[in-house]
């Protein structure tokens, strides 16, 4: 069902003032910036070998980053699997007795489509499901 990491979304105050040490002091190739307004978020994509990480920014103070920030500070804020069919994916977990925060996928960042699994039924770490654009 999982096919890989895609990314691991670490949640930050300000992008701008965290990008200087992935890029440059770590070496990772920035794809770009973008803003998700749905998801109330700007993120920032580097390039670590097949792998991603997703630095998220809040653009709005009630939104599920900044709440989380607030609440934890800065750090890992979710990880995302790649799979090759979304719909399937939520089907077999909900079956499973999981509980999805989007039991249909929504729109996510460069065209893909995502869906979260509730921290509560993946033992507290934040879990997406993503499928590639095309
Ligand atoms: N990782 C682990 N646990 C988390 C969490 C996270 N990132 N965010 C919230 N939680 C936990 C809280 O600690 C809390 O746990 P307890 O009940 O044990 O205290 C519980 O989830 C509920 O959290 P809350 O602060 O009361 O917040 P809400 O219920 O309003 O929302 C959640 C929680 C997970 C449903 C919400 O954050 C959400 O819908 N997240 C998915 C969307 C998202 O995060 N988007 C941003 C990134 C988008 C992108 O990648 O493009």
């Amino acid at each position: 069902m999982l096919h890989k990491i895609n990314h691991i979304g670490i949640a930050v105050q300000s992008i701008a003032a965290t990008l200087p040490f992935y890029r440059d002091s770590l070496g990772m190739t920035c794809l770009g910036e973008e803003e998700v307004a749905e998801q109330q978020v700007k993120v920032a994509m580097l390039a670590i070998g097949e792998s991603k990480i997703e630095l998220l920014e809040p653009t709005s103070a009630d939104s599920a980053v900044a709440k989380f920030l607030e609440k934890n500070g800065q750090g890992i804020h979710h990880i995302a699997y790649e799979v090759g069919d979304i719909e399937a994916a939520i089907a077999a977990l909900l079956a499973d007795g999981a509980k999805m925060i989007d039991a249909a996928p929504r729109a996510g960042a460069h065209g893909s489509r995502i869906a979260f699994v509730h921290p509560r039924s993946s033992h507290g770490v934040l879990t997406e499901l993503c499928q590639a654009g095309h």
